[in-house]
C-alpha cells in the first residue's frame, strides 16, 4: 500500500489497532485535513477543533504565517546540532527572551524534557547556589499534577495508570495538595526543598482552577524560602487562559488585561506546546542567569533543542499570537463560553458546572465518575460537527483554538447545547 493512498475512517483505525502499541483510546474519528479551528476526517466531513491537540494548536490548524516560516526554514537548513552554531538560535533565544521576560533560553522539544530539564536545573541550582548537601535536595509537586510521562516525572504522579508497573522511581520527589497553602507552608520548612513546580491551572486534573491567590501566596513562600518557583506553563501558556501567561510574569500580553504588575515572576518557566504552534515539538525552560548560569558546557542537551526549523518557526508562532491578539481573544471569548454554560447548566441537570480561564475550559458532568456519560456525549458532539475529550472522570474539556470568531463560538455553543439537551432527553 502506498502511504499516499486514500483509505477510510475505519480502515485507519484498523491499522492503528493492529500494529500500533495500544497507549491511547482515541475517539473513532480520522482526521486527515486542518485549517484554522476546523479539521476534516478522510470522508469529508468538517468539525470544530475543541481539544487543540491540547492546546498546542492555539493559533489554529496550519496557521499559514507559521507554515511559511516552516517551509522557508525547511528549504535552508534544518538541523546543525549544537556541536555548532546556527544562524537561527541566538535570533530565536533573544526573541523568546525578551517576550516573556527573562535572561536565557534553554530550548528542548517535548514538554515533558522541558520539564525533565527544569528539575535539573533547579536540583543543580539547590547544590550550587542554595548549599544543599549533596543528593538531598527535594522538588515539591502537587497532587493531581500532569507533567509529562518520563520516570521522573511520573515519580511526581499519584494516576495510577501512568505510574503502575514502571517502578522504581525517581527519589526526591514530594507531592502535596494543590490549592492548599498551608502544605505548601509546611513543606518549605524543610531546607533541603529546592523547588516547587506547580501548573496553573490542573490541565489534566479536569481543568481545575485554584484560588485567586494561590499561585500569588504560593509564589510569596518560595521567595521567603529561597526555594525556586518552577511553573509548568506547557499547557496554560501562550494565551491559552486569556493571559500571555497563566502566572503573568513580566509579559508583552495586551495592556487591557494586565495590571503591569505580575503577580508570579516564575523562577523557572516552562514553555511547550503551542510554542510551534503544533508544527511539530518545540519546548523551552527560561530563567534568569543567576540560576542558569550553573548549567555548563557537557552538562545537559539535546540533539534536536534550538535546531534552525523549531527557531524559525517558534517565532512565528509568537508572532502569530501577539498579532492576532490571541490572549485578548481567549480573555473575551473565555468569558462568552462560561455564561453561555452557565445558561445551559440551568436547562440540564446533565451538566452540574462549567470552570476554566480563558478558553482552557471544562464542564463537569452530573453522574458518577466511571460512567460513560462524558464519553457518549463526545460522540454525539462529533455527529454534530464539534470534537472535544472526555478527562478524568466525567469532565469534558474544551479548549478551542485562540483564532475563534464569535459568531464560530456561538456556533459551537448552540452544537454543544443542542447535543446535551438531545442526550438528556433520548435518556429520559
Ligand atoms: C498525552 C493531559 C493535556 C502538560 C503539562 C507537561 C506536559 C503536558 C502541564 C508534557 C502534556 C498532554 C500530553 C498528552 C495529554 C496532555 C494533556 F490530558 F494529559 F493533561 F494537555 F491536557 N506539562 N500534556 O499538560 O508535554 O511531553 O506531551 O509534550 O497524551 O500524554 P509533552
Amino acid at each position: 500500500m502506498s502511504v499516499l493512498e486514500k483509505i477510510s475512517s475505519q480502515d485507519a483505525i484498523a491499522l492503528e489497532e493492529k500494529y500500533g502499541a495500544q497507549n491511547y483510546h482515541p475517539l473513532p474519528v480520522v482526521l486527515n485535513r486542518g485549517e484554522g479551528v476546523y479539521v476534516w476526517d478522510v470522508e469529508g466531513k468538517k468539525y470544530y477543533d475543541f481539544l487543540s491537540a491540547y492546546s498546542a494548536v492555539n493559533q489554529g490548524h496550519c496557521h499559514p504565517h507559521i507554515i511559511g516560516a516552516l517551509k522557508e526554514q525547511a528549504e535552508k537548513l534544518t538541523l546543525t546540532s549544537r556541536a555548532f552554531y546556527n544562524d537561527m538560535l541566538g535570533k530565536y533565544e533573544k526573541y523568546l527572551s525578551e517576550y516573556f521576560g527573562f535572561d536565557r533560553v534553554l530550548p528542548m522539544n517535548t514538554g515533558a524534557e522541558a520539564v525533565e530539564t527544569a528539575m535539573k536545573l533547579a536540583r543543580k541550582w539547590g547544590y550550587e547556589k542554595k548549599g544543599i548537601h549533596s543528593n538531598q535536595a527535594k522538588i515539591i509537586v502537587c497532587q493531581n499534577n500532569f507533567h509529562g510521562r518520563t520516570i521522573s516525572i511520573i515519580s511526581a504522579s499519584n494516576d495510577p495508570a501512568a505510574t503502575e508497573n514502571f517502578g522504581p522511581f525517581t527519589p526526591g520527589i514530594f507531592s502535596i495538595r494543590y490549592n492548599d497553602i498551608n502544605a505548601l507552608y509546611e513543606a518549605l520548612a524543610d531546607k533541603n526543598v529546592a523547588a516547587f513546580m506547580v501548573e496553573p491551572i490542573q490541565g489534566e486534573a479536569g481543568v481545575y482552577v485554584p484560588d485567586e491567590d494561590y499561585l500569588k501566596e504560593a509564589y510569596k513562600l518560595c521567595k521567603e524560602k529561597n526555594v525556586l518557583f518552577i511553573a509548568d506553563e506547557v499547557q496554560t501558556g501562550i494565551a491559552r487562559t486569556g493571559r500571555l501567561l497563566a502566572t503573568c510574569g513580566n509579559c508583552t500580553c495586551s495592556d487591557k488585561l494586565c495590571s503591569g504588575t505580575p503577580d508570579v515572576k516564575p523562577d523557572i518557566l516552562i514553555l511547550g506546546k503551542a510554542l510551534s504552534g503544533g508544527v511539530f515539538p518545540v519546548s523551552a525552560v527560561l530563567a534568569d542567569n543567576h540560576i542558569m548560569d550553573v548549567i555548563r558546557p557537557g552538562n545537559h542537551g539535546s540533539t534536536f533543542g534550538g535546531n534552525p526549523l523549531a527557531c524559525a518557526v517558534a517565532i512565528a508562532a509568537l508572532e502569530v499570537v501577539k498579532s492576532e491578539n490571541l490572549a485578548e481573544k481567549a480573555f473575551c471569548l473565555g468569558k462568552l463560553f462560561r455564561s453561555e454554560m452557565r445558561k445551559l447548566i440551568e436547562k440540564t441537570s446533565l451538566v452540574k458546572l462549567v470552570r476554566g480561564k480563558g478558553l482552557l475550559n471544562a464542564i463537569v458532568i452530573n453522574d458518577t465518575e466511571d460512567s460513560s456519560t462524558a464519553w457518549e456525549l463526545c460522540i454525539a458532539l462529533k455527529e454534530n460537527g464539534l470534537l472535544a475529550k472526555p478527562t478524568h472522570g466525567n469532565i469534558i474539556r474544551f479548549a478551542p483554538p485562540l483564532v475563534m470568531t464569535e459568531d464560530q463560538l456561538l456556533d459551537c455553543i448552540s452544537i454543544i447545547s443542542k447535543t446535551i439537551l438531545a442526550y438528556e432527553k433520548e435518556k429520559s
